[in-house]
């Protein structure tokens, strides 16, 4: 017998306690994409940008504009690191074809 059958009461384990390993399953790690606030971007590019790239209705997306004008920087939603990745990708890209120096971040969460 090479493993114990340990529902057997007859079968004597000489009180050694035998524990199921933990799953080692984690939560994968999330994202914030994160605006920077400049002097030069147009209000009207960064409100596009928010609603193009990050699905958000224009009153949302003014909201957020504002809240990185006056605040510094604003977060522009959360995701897994391929898919907020991929949104700095595509605001640095959009930004630089229409020389805006918007700059965009992804902070771990
Ligand atoms: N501060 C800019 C202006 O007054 C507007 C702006 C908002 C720029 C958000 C960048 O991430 C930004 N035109």
């Amino acid at each position: 017998m090479t493993e114990r059958d340990l529902s057997n009461p007859n079968i004597d384990d000489h009180d050694l306690a035998v524990k199921e390993a933990e799953p080692k399953l984690k939560r994968p790690p999330l994202y914030q994409v994160v605006l920077i606030n400049d002097d030069y971007t147009p209000m009207e590019f960064v409100v596009e940008v928010l609603e193009t790239i990050f699905g958000m209705v224009r009153s949302q997306a003014t909201r957020v504009m504002l809240e990185v004008h006056t605040k510094g920087k604003g977060i522009c939603g959360t995701f897994s690191f391929e898919i907020a990745e991929t949104k700095v990708a595509q605001v640095s890209s959009i930004a630089e074809q229409q020389q805006h120096p918007l700059l965009c971040t992804m902070e771990e969460h």
